[in-house]
């Protein structure tokens, strides 16, 4: 197996404006590995830290030159010569290197960019697609392939645009399987009638930060709701049957020190069995079939009620709650706090912890989304061969903008290699 001859970084710019990381990973026989990774705009507390420069001189504060140099100067000098297959040995390294819980000294963007470059440096040597490389690396134990479905953002609020929704996210999750490229034209014809909708209300169609509707004059939380809702039928589909809503709150982002949430659009103020009983009439009244960060990253004693509550009807999921960590998974598992999780490999740092938090939670029967990120994202297509190595069950990605449509574009471009 070609060994790692080099590992170069640069600053290049994400979605946002600032700076994110591009690595390059050189092998011995020529090949080359290139990877962008992005961060979030909602980031969870617990999640493996971007490592900016601070220096306000450039981009505000938000270069990446520190961790650019992590990578070249520190990482790269003790990965050049490893075998490119090993890439358990590779993170096995790099988590060596700075084994900080949060990945705060050489930063989480520097040593993600690394161990991803790495897999797909080892896909394009040993000639076969980036999924299935991950598969046979990790010994992922299911007999076929199967895609996962799209988890669209149709309507945005909360830190990904100004004055919206409080809830962060409004998704059309495809829940009738009509084929990969299929299953993504039934969420955007959605998305469409979604935009007629809103135009027709005298509603803004400008865009968010994931490339979804973010109407401003929007008069509820619950509001989309019903829009998305009529949107599906307006399509032409069966809501709860062809398609259901998903919702993302981002709860942790309206949740306020005197431990309540502070939902300002309806002017309420809730404590945490008053925000489950929220969730259970929207759940009683509207297709939502899948609930993701609904309750504050800490708030550990109302998760299980949540999903005592609601777990049996629909997708009860932690994001910032579980942050792709394998122990905070394994303590949502212990206390039943969820039945899906969100996995984002930035929010771990190596592609080995990314594959093991899927893992454990497949291995007790939770469902997995993979997920793109908020604000600094990039035209990385990763996560998608990632969903598809494990049989994630859905990939949540935004559904315009050339970082997210790209994700649907290798989506549909596997669904053809594989037939499906
Ligand atoms: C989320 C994400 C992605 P961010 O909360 O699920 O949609 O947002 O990347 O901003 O944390
Ligand atoms: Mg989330």
């Amino acid at each position: 197996m070609p060994k790692i001859k080099s590992v170069v970084a640069r600053e290049i710019l994400s979605t946002s404006g600032y700076p994110t990381l591009e690595t390059i990973v050189k092998l011995e026989d020529g090949t080359a590995g290139v990877v962008s990774v992005p961060y979030g705009t909602s980031a969870g507390k617990h999640e493996a830290i971007t490592l900016f420069d601070g220096d306000p001189k450039r981009y505000r504060g938000k270069g990446m030159l520190k961790a650019r140099d992590n990578v070249n100067k520190v990482i790269a000098p003790q990965l050049v010569g490893l075998d490119v297959a090993d890439q358990r040995a590779i993170d096995d390294k790099l988590v060596s290197l700075d084994p900080s819980p949060q990945r705060a000294n050489l930063g989480g963007n520097a040593i993600l960019s690394v161990s991803l470059a790495c897999a797909r440096a080892a896909s394009i040597t040993l000639g076969v697609p980036l999924y299935k490389h991950i598969r046979e690396t990790y010994a992922i134990r299911h007999s076929d392939y199967v895609l996962p479905h799209p988890m669209m953002v149709v309507i945005e609020g909360g830190r990904h645009a100004d004055n919206s929704t409080d809830l962060q996210e409004y998704l059309v999750g495809v829940i009738r399987d009509a084929g990969g490229r299929e299953n993504v034209r039934m969420a955007i014809e959605v998305y469409f009638a979604l935009g007629k909708i809103l135009k027709a209300k005298g509603y803004s169609t400008n865009v968010g930060t994931e490339g979804a509707y973010a109407p401003t004059a929007i008069g509820s939380n619950e509001e989309p709701l019903v829009l998305i809702e009529q949107a599906m039928k307006d399509a032409g589909y069966e809501p709860g049957k062809d398609v259901g809503i998903a919702i993302d709150p981002a709860a942790s982002e309206f949740y306020g020190e005197d431990g309540k949430y502070h939902l300002k659009r309806d002017g309420k103020v809730l404590n945490s069995d008053e925000m489950i009983s929220f969730y259970e009439s929207l759940v009683s009244k509207y297709p939502i079939f899948s609930l993701e960060d609904g309750l504050s990253e800490d708030d550990w004693d109302a998760w299980p009620k949540l999903n005592a509550t609601l777990g049996s009807k629909i997708i009860i999921m932690g994001d910032d709650l579980t942050v792709t960590n394998v122990n905070r998974l394994k303590m949502a598992i212990d206390r039943k706090a969820i039945n899906a999780i969100l996995i984002k490999p930035n929010q771990c740092g190596t592609l080995t912890e990314t594959v093991e938090a899927i893992k454990l939670a497949q291995d007790n029967g939770l469902k997995t989304v993979v997920s793109h990120r908020g604000g600094g994202e990039t035209t990385d297509t990763f996560i998608i061969d990632l969903a598809t190595a494990a049989n994630s069950d859905f990939v949540k990605v935004g559904p315009t903008r050339g970082e997210r449509v790209v994700k649907y574009n290798r989506l549909m471009e596997i669904a053809d290699e594989l037939g499906k």
